[in-house]
């Protein structure tokens, strides 16, 4: 599907966990050293004092390499607000704390190394190369193993991020909101010129539905939020909360769908709260209350449910029949003048 391609590629680089580290430098550290004739005519010490320099050697250009991998992440405050958002739902400042030892990290095994090279080159015996060669991977290996504290839960959500569908982040978007059964899928359907992406939102028990618009000049991404954007807002877990937040960093504009018929499958009572409680989440001026299935709806309900959200301060903005096709072209126009988006003339 190619959603993996989407999240930015510094963040789909493998980081490893201190186990991977040790383990690699584990595996290096035994492997055999060809000595060159120069050196072999130094006598049996300086062989042994050679392999035990080039051994350690390739121990710090693992660990550089590997540490290496999680210090080049880009900090939060380096990505698009809707990854750094995202990243600071699940793991707050732990992430950049994380980067950030690892950074350190580098630094120190390099100092480190620096000083046992010297230490071992200037060593008398093979097994004193042997005891320096030793304490430098062990302290090297201890250096690493605190740098790389709560890797793994940094682990765990790059691949929540990496199951993201394809979000632009650049484009004018419509996030479609509202109660369960208001009609929100029909009218993503109806809207996308190609078959929408169904993929997890990270963080989230929830997927996310993205598609696509083409309106020639333009692109409108098309977001469908089941089960996100439709409840109140403390019956979510703050994870979530902040997660639906990321949402807000995007260029777009949430079209609340509500339902007005007296049979919807939620009272419109509950749907006027989730409503309230969206519009806190977003912020009012981003939300665009817009009345779905009046294809079957007499005047005099639809008045009655105005009426109703007018006194809690809302207007809506739109009437339109999903399912039929009515005002679907008025919706976009409203949408796109919202998003500052020019129509050409
Ligand atoms: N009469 C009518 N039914 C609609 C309209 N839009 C959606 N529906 C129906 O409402 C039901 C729920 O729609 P769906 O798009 O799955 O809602 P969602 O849960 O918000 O995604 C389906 O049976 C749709 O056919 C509409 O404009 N008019
Ligand atoms: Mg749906």
């Amino acid at each position: 599907m190619g959603s993996e391609e989407c999240v930015p590629k510094e963040l789909r680089v493998r980081v490893p966990t201190y186990e991977d580290v040790r383990k690699r430098v584990l595996e290096t550290f035994p492997q055999s050293v060809v000595v060159p004739r120069g050196i072999k005519k130094q006598g049996r010490e300086r062989v042994r004092i050679y392999k035990y320099l080039v051994k350690c050697e390739r121990v710090f250009q693992v660990i550089a390499s590997e540490v290496s991998r999680v210090a080049r992440l880009p900090k939060t405050d380096a990505m698009h607000p809707f990854y750094a958002e995202l990243i600071r739902a699940a793991l707050g400042d732990e992430y950049d704390a994380v980067v950030e030892r690892a950074r350190r990290c580098v630094k120190v095994v390099s100092r480190l190394w620096k000083e046992y090279r010297s230490k071992i080159l200037s060593s008398y015996t093979g097994s004193e190369a042997k005891d320096l060669a030793r304490q430098f991977v062990g302290r090297a290996l201890s250096v690493v193993r605190r740098s790389l504290r709560g890797v793994e839960r940094l682990i765990t959500a790059l691949s929540e991020l990496r199951k993201l569908p394809c979000i632009d982040l650049s484009s004018p978007t419509m996030i479609v909101a509202g109660m369960p059964q208001v009609g929100k899928s029909t009218l993503v359907s109806a809207l996308s010129s190609a078959k929408p992406e169904i993929a997890p939102y990270p963080f989230t028990t929830k997927t996310i539905i993205a598609g696509h618009l083409d309106l020639g000049f333009t692109k409108v991404q098309i977001i469908d939020t089941p089960g996100i954007l439709d409840r109140p807002i403390d019956e979510m877990n703050p994870i979530e909360r902040k997660a639906i937040a990321a949402l807000t960093t995007l260029n777009a504009i949430v079209v609340f769908l509500m339902d007005p018929s007296p049979d919807s499958y939620y009272s419109f009572d509950r749907q006027v709260r989730t409503l309230e409680s969206v519009s806190s989440l977003i912020g009012r001026d981003r939300v665009m209350v817009v009345f779905n299935k009046v294809d079957k709806v007499g005047r005099s309900r639809l008045d009655e449910c105005k009426k109703l959200l007018e006194s809690k301060g809302f207007s809506v903005e739109l009437e339109i029949s999903a399912l039929y096709g009515y005002n679907l072209d008025q919706l976009v126009k409203k949408v796109l003048n919202k998003l500052g988006v020019q129509l050409p003339s």
